[in-house]
């Protein structure tokens, strides 16, 4: 090969370095309390950064560290440019930083512009009338026709009356969550000088928060729909896409990435979204997958099946020449307790290892996955925190659901399922506080925590580094085509280049002859000719 195209191989793949990622998400308020307030900080973040460097990742996504009142955990940001106090200070995120760059781990930060909190001062001042600040946000008295129909995602309407301004405003999500104006060109200016000071601190990208909904086109009343109503004026519309353009501007700069959390959107979408050429994003969350047992919306689950979701993953594997891999994040239940089996925990925890890390893409781990956390074990609605499931709650009760049934579509559905407490070891406070935790811990921190996991070469955690080990190292993984093979009712096989992943998903033992050699297996001692209840396998053909 010449040098020079040899160079420039090297230099796409330098630039898509985040293809090579394997990222690790921390919710900062669960995962580690250095100060015995009950509140993860970062601190605690930085004092493990070990562990972290030990599983073999090379990206933290930081959940919003921002100043907020904390309506939405964070994603109510009242400050872009300074850190909350419950987290710590600007000189512990420098040192962050710095810490995890002696590691080899770059950090990347949420992203969340489509609404600041009600607190922002420029939510403050546009109530107030002050310019320029007055049209930052929709307003009904500079929009003729407002308030409309529109339903939000967490329920219930999307305007709130203001009576400093006299005039209601528009929130797709809580009320304390003003939606930002982007037909005001200096919204985006002042965007841009928040991106540019996290890059000139050293973030390596964002995680861009319900990113295609930012521009609305218009308030129009929508057509009247289950979820969302209104959707069709504000669902990755052309004023998005130049936004975008813009952000990736600014971030080529820095050799930075960005993903974008993406709201119904399809393959169709996604590619326009992520096309190398349009210059826009280079990867989405989408959310296919995780609607195979509940709506986007939580409002009901529905009966998973692994084949639907093994189509639905083949779809994206297809149609997509690159993208994120996840299966969990602070806003969905646990994946062992939603497409695993609690009876095969270890297992079946393995196996979605498994699928997460032989897919293409650039995969996502959630804090807690690497040890098979579970759903949380709550037995009232005084224990949950969520500003979510709290509306849905009241929804329900407005419209008389039973009190069995509610409870149930919470427990399955709530976002805080994800955000309990991070389960270090078995002690009070599982390693995470010595104070009260700010959420309840999961009761099964007795046998599920770090600390033992660590001392087990046969635990999910285990396999975790030994699987990340073998990715980073395998051209077939990273590079490799995706082909499906099988996707049966108990096993489903595809083939990354030239290895085989199978998987069992179920709790029977099936027969399979295997041809080709076993690189890997969940299981410790094989049975020759059958796959145990949900193991899965690496096999060079
Ligand atoms: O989530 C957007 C989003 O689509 C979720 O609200 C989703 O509808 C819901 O969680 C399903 O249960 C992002 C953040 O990830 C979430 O934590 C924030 O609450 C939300 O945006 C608002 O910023
Ligand atoms: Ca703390």
């Amino acid at each position: 090969m010449y040098p020079s195209v040899l160079n420039e191989i090297i230099n796409t793949m330098d630039k898509e370095w985040w293809k090579k990622a394997i990222v690790y998400q921390i919710y900062p308020r669960s995962f580690c309390d250095s100060n015995g307030d009950g509140i993860g900080d970062i601190p605690g973040i930085i004092s493990k950064l070990d562990y972290i460097s030990s599983l073999g990742v090379n990206v933290i996504w930081l959940s919003p560290v921002y100043a907020s009142p904390n309506e939405d955990n964070g994603y109510d940001i009242s400050d872009y440019l300074s850190i909350h106090p419950d987290f710590g200070t600007m000189d512990d995120f420098d040192a962050l930083i710095a810490e995890a760059d002696k590691r080899g781990i770059k950090i990347i930060m949420d992203l969340v512009i489509n609404h600041t909190s009600s607190e922002h001062e420029w939510f403050q001042k546009s109530r107030k009338g002050i310019e320029p600040y007055k049209d930052f946000y929709y307003w009904s008295d500079s929009w003729p026709g407002t308030p409309n129909n529109w339903t939000g995602f967490f329920g219930g309407g999307t305007w709130e009356y203001d009576s400093e301004r006299k005039a209601s405003y528009l929130h797709l999500f809580a009320p304390h969550q003003p939606d930002l104006n982007y037909h005001n060109p200096l919204v985006w200016e002042k965007i841009n000088e928040i991106l540019k000071f996290w890059l000139d601190k050293g973030v390596k990208g964002f995680r861009c928060d319900v990113i295609n909904i930012l521009y609305k086109d218009s308030l129009e009343n929508g057509k009247k729909k289950m979820i969302l109503t209104g959707s069709e004026y504000y669902l990755t519309l052309d004023g998005t896409h130049e936004i975008l353009k813009r952000i990736n501007e600014t971030l080529a700069e820095y050799n930075a990435f960005t993903v974008g959390e993406t709201v119904f959107v399809d393959t169709n979408d996604a590619r326009l979204l992520t096309s190398p050429e349009r210059k826009e994003l280079n990867m989405v969350f989408s959310f296919q997958h995780m609607e195979v047992d509940q709506i986007i919306v939580k409002w009901f689950k529905k009966k998973f099946s692994w084949k639907k979701f093994i189509a639905v993953l083949d779809k994206w594997q297809r149609e997509l020449e690159w993208n994120t891999i996840y299966l969990e994040n602070h806003d969905q239940p646990r994946s062992v307790s939603r497409f695993g089996s609690i009876e095969y925990w270890k297992e079946s925890s393995k196996l979605l290892a498994t699928l997460l890390l032989t897919l293409k893409g650039t995969p996502f781990i959630f804090e807690g996955e690497e040890i098979g956390m579970t759903n949380f074990d709550f037995v009232s609605m005084d224990e949950v925190e969520d500003v979510e499931s709290k509306n849905i709650y009241k929804i329900l009760s407005s419209v008389h659901v039973p009190k069995g049934i509610k409870w149930k579509m919470i427990k399955n559905t709530s976002r805080d399922n994800a955000r309990t407490p991070m389960q270090w070891n078995n002690k009070n406070g599982a390693g995470f506080t010595t104070g009260k935790p700010w959420l309840g811990i999961n009761k099964n921190k007795d046998r599920i925590n770090v600390e033992m996991e660590e001392r087990d070469r046969d635990s999910i955690l285990s396999y975790y580094k030994t699987l990340i080990a073998f990715r980073k190292k395998s051209d077939d993984l990273l590079l490799g085509d995706y082909r499906l093979i099988e996707n049966g009712r108990n096993v489903t096989e595809y083939m990354r280049g030239g290895l085989s992943i199978i998987l069992n998903h179920s709790d029977k033992e099936v027969k399979r002859e295997i041809r080709g050699e076993i690189l890997l297996s969940t299981e410790n001692e094989r049975k020759e000719g059958f796959l145990k209840p949900w193991e899965a396998i690496l096999v060079r053909n």
